[in-house]
């Protein structure tokens, strides 16, 4: 298996080069140094530093520059998890409805078998690790007791008006690792000073405050500007919940139409545009007016970075009904490429019965999601390739810039090319004829989003090369589907670019059942077998997790 030397591997054996004999000779001092034992050497070097000023080939070459916009820590971190588990819950699940009308009797909420673990376990076990909750939906009761209004779980027969849905949810997240999220919607069809701009805007920002000082570390804040027709005029003061959410709890992202931190992707149904760019000017921006073509694509020239979400349900309404069923685990896996595949974020929601539990239904196809991406993700059909690339930054291809860093996962170590050039390209031998229908590329975005147009090549049994996969931007993560083929040698060249650009990581993969016109049969629910015997044969080499 190909190992790729780390960058303090490669700066050891560079020192351990200099100093090539065991035993030398310094100003009449002799030093001992076992060429084995780098502790050893680490030790010496303050000593030799003095003693041999050091030599410029021994240097290391910095990072590039980043290009602006960057994204902010907690940006970052959002980033990189890939998906979020939405979860609709509140009278609208008891009264069959998706905008209750603010009137509903408290008195219809009672989750009889309420259980918050189970709902962060479901989602914990098929790959979630971020929960986000409608604290508030638009008919303004409150699934913890809040102090503003008595329309809450106060009022409710649920244990009694001792409940407590937030807390719950919160105590569980926190138990089993998985970061959480609130949407308090601002529209609020029951509370009497909706419409009066000031005094809704203190209530608000009062229900805020409790939200986010009352349940530990907040991870994602959720607001949008759906309004019903006929609702009654008002200023909302985004600026100043902005604010006082950044000042409460640092580590949030807020989501909305616009920003400021992630944005809407301008449709329910969870697909971002071809080309998706965390670029974004926020002042083109409305919150309750979207244009959905520029939210779905981005802004190449945007001076903001706001990366799109993509929220969509499981099952067509974002409440739970009886009468509706999930989609299959192969059109939960379509938008996954067409999200998390695109530079986006997939907020899935998985919305809670009136039990109060993640139906059992929704629990298997979230499994068999799971599996169907493991059986895809988990194993790189090119890691035992040797990638060189068309130059190198710092001019060696042992450098901490080589192209064997597109085969270490995460976005940290990265190709990056000599300056100037024109000519991006990195070749991978894969040692043998691969057959693969997903290519897979990422950017180190810490560094800026770079890439605006690529292509993946492969070289065919004629000895020409043969183009197979174009693409535009990359962002943290670009997802390609294609025909299989058929391959032993393939390039990822980049035809555009702003600035020198820089690739963290390179896959292909085989999805077993794309090219198979079979597969909605085995992933509606009730295969979860099937696959993970599938599964477990073509895959003996699968890694524990995906
Ligand atoms: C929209 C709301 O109007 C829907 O009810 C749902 O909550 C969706 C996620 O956001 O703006």
């Amino acid at each position: 298996m190909y190992t790729a030397p780390s960058s303090s591997s490669s700066s050891s054996f560079e020192f351990s080069l200099f100093i090539s004999t065991t035993t030398m000779p310094i100003n009449k001092v002799k030093v001992k140094v076992k060429p084995t034992s780098h502790l050893h050497l680490l030790h010496l070097l303050p000593i030799l530093s003095i003693l041999f000023p050091l030599s410029q080939s021994i240097l290391q070459k910095p990072p590039p520059l980043p290009i602006l916009p960057l994204p902010s820590a907690p940006q970052l971190q959002w980033q990189l998890s890939d998906m979020a588990m939405f979860l609709h819950f509140g009278p609208n699940t008891f009264t069959d409805s998706e905008w209750g009308t603010g009137h509903a009797d408290p008195s219809v909420f009672n989750p009889t078998r309420f259980n918050a673990t189970q709902w962060v376990q479901v989602a914990k076990d098929s790959g979630f690790n971020r929960v986000i909750l409608t604290a508030k939906h638009h008919d303004g009761f409150c699934l913890w007791p809040s102090n503003y209004t008595n329309y809450s779980v106060k009022s409710s027969p649920w244990r009694n008006g001792n409940g407590d849905v937030v807390g719950d949810l919160a105590a569980a997240a926190s138990k089993l690792g998985v970061s959480l999220g609130l949407y308090l919607s601002p529209w609020d069809r029951h509370e009497d000073c909706y419409g009066k701009t000031l005094e809704y805007n203190e209530f608000y920002m009062a229900q805020m405050t409790e939200l986010l000082t009352g349940y530990g570390e907040i991870k994602e804040v959720w607001l949008d500007g759906a309004k019903g027709e006929g609702a009654k005029d008002m200023d909302y003061y985004f600026d100043t919940w902005f604010d006082l959410i950044h000042q409460l709890q640092p580590g949030a992202v807020i989501f909305s139409d616009a920003g400021p931190d992630t944005r809407w992707v301008g449709d329910e149904g969870g697909e971002a545009g071809f080309t998706c760019w965390s670029l974004f000017n926020r002042s083109d921006a409305k919150i309750g007016g979207t244009d959905t073509r520029y939210s779905q694509g981005g802004d190449p020239y945007g001076h903001d970075w706001v990366p799109a979400e993509c929220d969509v349900s499981i099952r067509p309404g974002w409440f739970w009904h009886p009468s509706e069923a999930p989609k299959s685990a192969r059109q939960l896996l379509d938008i996954y490429y067409k999200s998390a595949g695109r530079n986006c974020l997939l907020l899935l929601n998985v919305p809670p019965n009136t039990l109060g539990l993640v139906s059992s239904e929704d629990a298997r196809v979230l499994r068999e999601f799971y599996e169907l991406r493991r059986s895809i993700f988990s194993y790189n059909l090119a890691a035992n390739s040797t990638p060189t690339a068309s130059s190198t930054r710092g001019g060696s291809s042992s450098s901490r810039f080589g192209a064997y860093n597109v085969l270490r996962e995460g976005v940290y170590t990265y190709w990056a090319p000599e300056e100037n050039r024109s000519n991006w390209t990195i070749h991978m031998d894969l040692g043998g004829p691969v057959s693969f229908n997903v290519f897979r590329v990422q950017e180190p975005i810490q560094m800026g989003q770079r890439i605006i147009a690529f292509h993946m090549e492969v070289l065919n049994a004629a000895g020409q090369w043969k183009v197979v996969a174009k693409g535009t931007t990359v962002g943290y993560q670009r997802l390609l589907q294609f025909r299989t083929v058929q391959a032993k040698q393939l390039r990822f060249v980049v035809d555009g670019s702003r600035g020198d650009p820089l690739v963290a990581y390179i896959g292909v993969y085989k999805d077993q059942y794309l090219d198979s016109g079979s597969s909605q049969r085995f992933f509606n629910g009730t295969a979860s077998q099937v696959i993970l015997e599938k599964v477990g044969c073509k895959h003996s080499h699968l890694a524990a997790a995906v």
